[in-house]
Formats: structure tokens, C-alpha cells, sequence
């Protein structure tokens, strides 16, 4: 490939005539924004270990009031992207949250939508547009954009999870903002979606057709999650154990940005995952293992791990039990990608 002029090539006066117009050479930078075949990506390969968080988070806990914090949220920041920017890939920002006995986090709705992976603890529920959905570990809760959700826990031990948003996408696009809101009445049953939803294949009629795009499934309990993965273990002795969450009416991903999954590491497996454009988080559920990715330093975590690979790699998940199966919940970017027509 030709190399093409660099900036210093250029005078400096021209170079200020052009700064001083707002101006820049593309030339220079030709290069950097379109590498040969593959993407630069800024997303490094990472494990925020569970054990090593927590207690940072307890201390969160112990130093900042509900009062004072809205959100108590420790942000698992891939340097990568700068600390400061809360990204853990280039749409997907993650935070682990914690909300000690008694406290609630208030009422508010935003226009980024956002998941909860239930990590540890229980008796919290989170209310979505007047549904209060039990939070067990596991759990995926949806908040679509615009949906009020406010947060209480009832139980006796601290609880924490995981939040995973398309925040650093949303606030790029200068769409991401909030308003607060007054409690809300419980207007609907307690996990009424997942009464209606929650069998696969058979869907509440209504006797209307839903306008909303939204996913009407609000919680997707882990053990439905893990039981379907056991199950199709029964039957493929080989091949990678994975699932998608789904909107149960149309079959589409839970949000246009941000795809999540399961996946499942049968006793002893080591899994190549087939090489896609996304980048991946992967939250540990169950087990210990390692992670690597293109034949750089295995990584190890074990369960309530969350770790981050950049996209058009090479990753191979290892489960370190000869007996235990061991499990994921993945965020990736595959959506938009595909809706991009780059995936
Ligand atoms: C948010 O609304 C929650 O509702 C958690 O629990 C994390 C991070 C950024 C923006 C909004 C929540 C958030 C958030």
C-alpha cells in the first residue's frame, strides 16, 4: 500500500491557516482510520475479578448514602477507552451496583436501555413501569429506554448486580438523558411478564396486537436460562453450548443495540468461539476457568467474574472443572452490527 504525506510534511503556516478554519488534512490520518483488513480496537482484553471489586464496593457502601449517590455503582472502565469514559467496549458500559438492606435506589427513566445481571444476595425487587421483578441470582432484568425503574431491597444481606447499558453509544449520539419520577404504584402483578411470557413458544393473547417494539418478557430467570442449556447438553455431545435472549414475540434481540447470551462449558471443555466482528463481555455465572484471546495470556476467572475481548478475535473459554459444566451471560455489540451490515 502507497504511504501518504504525513502532517509534519506540511508548513506550519499552512497548518495553522487550516487549524484556524476548523480544518484538517484527511491524508495524514488515512491510514489510522481505515487499517488494512482489520479494525483498530481500543477494547483490551480484561478480567475485573469479583473478589477483588467487592470489597471496594462495601466500602462504597460504608462511605456514600443512598441519599447521596442515586445510583451506589462502582463502573468497570476498560482502560482501553479511557477510565473516564465508562466504557467497556465501544457501546457497552458496565457497572456493578450495590444496595444494602432496607435502602431504594429512586424512580427514573432514561433514554439508554439497560439490563441487570443479578450477582449476589437477595429480597430486592426492581419495579419496570409499575412490574415488580424479583431479582434472583442470575436473573436478566430488563429496563428498556423509557421505562420507569426504581430499586428495593427487602432482603437481609447486602445485594449487588451487574448493570449493562448502551450508555457510551447513546450519550455519543448526544441522545442520553433522564427525568426523576415519584414512586411508583405497583400496577401490576408481581413478575406478571414472566407469567405471560415465560414458556418458550407460547405467548399471552391479548386480543390486540402489542404496539411496542420493546421485549414484554421483563425477567428472564436464570434457571429457566440454565435449564435449557443443560437440556440441548443432552443432545449435542460436541459443539458450543450457547442461547440468545430473545423478545419472546418477535424473535429479535432484547434491544437494537446491545445482544446478550448464554453459554454453557460442558465438564473439562475447552471452547474455540467462532471469530465475529463484536466485541464481548462475558459475566461468570457459574465455575473457573480461563479466557484468552488470540493466543495472548490466559486469563482466569471464576464465578461473578466479568471480563472484555475486543472484536475480530480469536477467544477460547476453558472450564477448569472435570466435573462441573461452568456458564456465561455474554453482552456483545452484535445487533447493531448487523443492522450496520459490517457483521
Ligand atoms: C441507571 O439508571 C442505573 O437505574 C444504573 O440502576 C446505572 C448508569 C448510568 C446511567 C444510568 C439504574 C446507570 C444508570
Amino acid at each position: 500500500m502507497q504511504s501518504l504525506g504525513t502532517l509534519e510534511e506540511l508548513p506550519q503556516e499552512y497548518r495553522d491557516n487550516l487549524t484556524d478554519l476548523n480544518l484538517v488534512p484527511l491524508w495524514p490520518s488515512m491510514r489510522a482510520l481505515l487499517p488494512y483488513k482489520v479494525p483498530s480496537r481500543n477494547t483490551q482484553t480484561l478480567n475485573w475479578r469479583y473478589e477483588s471489586v467487592r470489597p471496594l464496593l462495601m466500602e462504597a457502601g460504608e462511605l456514600t448514602p443512598m441519599e447521596k449517590a442515586e445510583r451506589r455503582v462502582l463502573v468497570l472502565a476498560n482502560p482501553g477507552h479511557g477510565l473516564t469514559n465508562m466504557q467497556a467496549t465501544p457501546s457497552i458500559y458496565l457497572g456493578l451496583q450495590l444496595i444494602l438492606p432496607g435502602e431504594t435506589a429512586p424512580n427514573h427513566r432514561h433514554t439508554p436501555n439497560a439490563v441487570r445481571i443479578i450477582v449476589e444476595g437477595e429480597g430486592a425487587y426492581t419495579t419496570v413501569d409499575g412490574e415488580p421483578c424479583r431479582m434472583e441470582r442470575g436473573d436478566l432484568i430488563l429496563t428498556p429506554s423509557g421505562k420507569w425503574h426504581e430499586h428495593h431491597h427487602e432482603g437481609e444481606g447486602p445485594i449487588v448486580w451487574l448493570d449493562v447499558l448502551d450508555l457510551p453509544l447513546i450519550y455519543r449520539l448526544e441522545g442520553s438523558w433522564a427525568i426523576e419520577g415519584e414512586p411508583q404504584p405497583n400496577s401490576r402483578a408481581r413478575d406478571r411478564s414472566f407469567a405471560e411470557y415465560s414458556a418458550a413458544g407460547v405467548v399471552p393473547n391479548i386480543g390486540f396486537k402489542r404496539e411496542s417494539t420493546d421485549s414484554p418478557l421483563l425477567r428472564y430467570p436464570w434457571s429457566r436460562t440454565r435449564a435449557c442449556l443443560t437440556e440441548m447438553a443432552e443432545h449435542y455431545a460436541e459443539g458450543l453450548l450457547r442461547i440468545s435472549y430473545v423478545n419472546p414475540e418477535t424473535g429479535t434481540s432484547l434491544f437494537p443495540s446491545i445482544g446478550f447470551g448464554a453459554i454453557m462449558l460442558r465438564p473439562g471443555e475447552t471452547a474455540l468461539l467462532p471469530r465475529r466482528t463484536t466485541a464481548c463481555v462475558f459475566h461468570a455465572v457459574e465455575g473457573a476457568g480461563t479466557l484468552q484471546v488470540d493466543a495472548g495470556e490466559a486469563l482466569s476467572w471464576q464465578a461473578r467474574d466479568t471480563l472484555s475481548a475486543p472484536g475480530y478475535s480469536e477467544i477460547v473459554l476453558t472450564n477448569a472443572s472435570d466435573s462441573e459444566p461452568a456458564f456465561f451471560i455474554t453482552a456483545d455489540e452484535e445487533p447493531l452490527h448487523q443492522y450496520l451490515g459490517i457483521f
